[in-house]
């Protein structure tokens, strides 16, 4: 049965194409810096927003329309999903999906007919992955719907909750496991908080992280080898998240020693909501090598929560395609498109243009940010800004061998001071503009 009859499977028709579903940029055996698209971008559909959104807001009920679902809670609605779900990304090319595994599986009354219910759909899954040959980029719990997790999961107040929440991630990292998933994720969904009146932070965040490295010790104890990724977030729907940005959670697994275990998955709404953009995550993720993964999105800066939007802006996607290419590839992480349709766009059709729209976008900015890299117009530059370090006092104060007292000598020996130089700002934002 098909559930998306008016489409075939998208094709790549080059950038004079005017039919709306092909793909004008992304040309998935294209080679760019060495590596095919597909390979270097792995695009990723993620089945919270695409299979379980449903257009509510806080203001409105469900918009979209999907006919394939009953709107139950039932199993086999859940499987049928499964079927819809690998028909748009087989038809769309996408090489992988994500999820949470309350968005695959219902949720029951007991923690064990919910296992159950998870494994009845993690056999469909993996059917289906046999089948089409899609695989899991990763897998992650969703410890933030149910109201047992108001006050958090692993920052709880409630040790039974934590327990819970234990027993969830130990199941999810075994069907992670199970579907050959090659990373896993933790958002911190409720851990953060809203008023330090009623909250123990110091107690919060260390049982955060004896979570994170039970977690750690149960992946190695089942031979799990994929990836642990954490993906900052600022706010919502805590006022204080703990995984604020890049630099909280870096700080977070430093100081907890989880560093060598975990990587940033990062997502560009969650880095404008923090005051950054996402290139200045991506990058300070990237120096110190926890750059795992991306959640491709967009918000809209006249608003301010997280609307998850698909990414369409080249110069957005270029700034992520230069830090990606930097450090050579993504993977085993991936493009995660954590994004989802607007609720007027409600048609089963409008998932179609929104991936295809992202990944063209995506293959742009790939392609502009390898033409950047090629010319070297920023890497030229941007050595060339810091040429006092490379030799005389500058390499001495890199090294190590300068101090105050050799640096104070320094300076009282010389007249006058080598004079700064522009940052030529402008110059570079207007070469940029040439290859867009
Ligand atoms: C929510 C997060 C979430 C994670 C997975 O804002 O982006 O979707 O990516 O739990
Ligand atoms: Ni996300
Ligand atoms: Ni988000």
């Amino acid at each position: 049965m098909a559930y998306f009859p008016e489409v075939s499977k998208i094709a790549y028709e080059g950038p004079t194409s005017k039919n709306p579903l092909a793909f004008r940029h992304y040309n998935p055996e294209e080679v760019v810096e060495g590596k095919k698209l597909k390979d270097l971008l792995r695009f990723t559909v993620c089945y919270w927003h695409t299979f379980r959104g449903t257009g509510v807001d806080p203001f409105g009920s469900a918009t979209l329309v999907r006919p394939w679902d009953d709107g139950s809670n039932s199993v086999e609605n859940a499987v049928k999903r499964v079927d819809v779900a690998f028909e748009f990304i087989e038809k769309l090319g996408c090489p992988f999906y994500a999820f949470h595994d309350r968005d695959v599986a219902p949720e029951a009354e007991t923690l064990s007919q919910t296992n159950k219910n998870l494994d009845a759909v993690v056999k469909a899954l993996k059917a289906a992955q046999e089948r089409t040959g899609i695989k899991l980029l990763w897998g992650t719990a969703n410890m933030f719907s149910h109201p047992r997790f108001m006050h958090g999961a692993a920052t709880t107040c409630n040790a039974d909750v934590f327990a819970f929440a234990a027993a969830q991630v130990k199941k999810a990292l075994e069907v992670t496991k199970e579907l050959g998933g090659e990373n896993y994720v933790f958002w911190g969904g409720r851990e953060g908080y809203h008023n330090l009146f009623n909250t123990d932070m110091k107690r919060e965040l260390d049982h955060l992280a004896k979570f994170m490295h039970m977690a750690v010790d149960y992946a190695k104890k089942i031979g799990f080898t994929g990836q642990f990724l954490f993906e900052p977030k600022p706010k919502e729907p805590t006022k204080h998240q703990y995984d604020f940005d890049a630099a909280a959670c870096l700080n977070f697994c430093r100081a907890n020693g989880l560093l060598d275990h975990i990587k940033l998955n990062i997502e560009t709404n969650h880095a404008t909501l923090a005051g950054h953009t996402m290139m200045h995550e991506l990058e300070y993720a990237r120096i110190q090598g926890a750059l795992g993964s991306i959640d491709a999105n967009t918000g809209d800066l006249l608003l301010g929560w997280d609307t998850d939007q698909f990414p369409t802006d080249i110069y957005l996607t270029t700034q992520c395609m230069l830090v990606i290419l930097e450090q050579g590839g993504i993977a085993p992480g991936g493009v995660n498109f954590d994004a989802k349709v607007r609720r007027e766009s409600f048609d089963p059709i409008d998932l179609f243009h929104a991936h295809i729209g992202a990944m063209d976008a995506f293959a742009r900015g790939t392609k502009i940010a390898a033409a950047i890299r090629k010319d070297g117009v920023l890497k030229d530059f941007v050595k060339k800004r810091y040429r006092s370090f490379d030799t005389g006092v500058g390499a001495e104060i890199e090294s190590g061998k300068a101090t105050f007292e050799s640096l104070e000598k320094y300076v009282l020996g010389k007249e006058t001071l080598n004079p700064n130089e522009s940052g030529r700002q402008e110059m570079l934002e207007n070469i940029i503009n040439q290859y867009l």
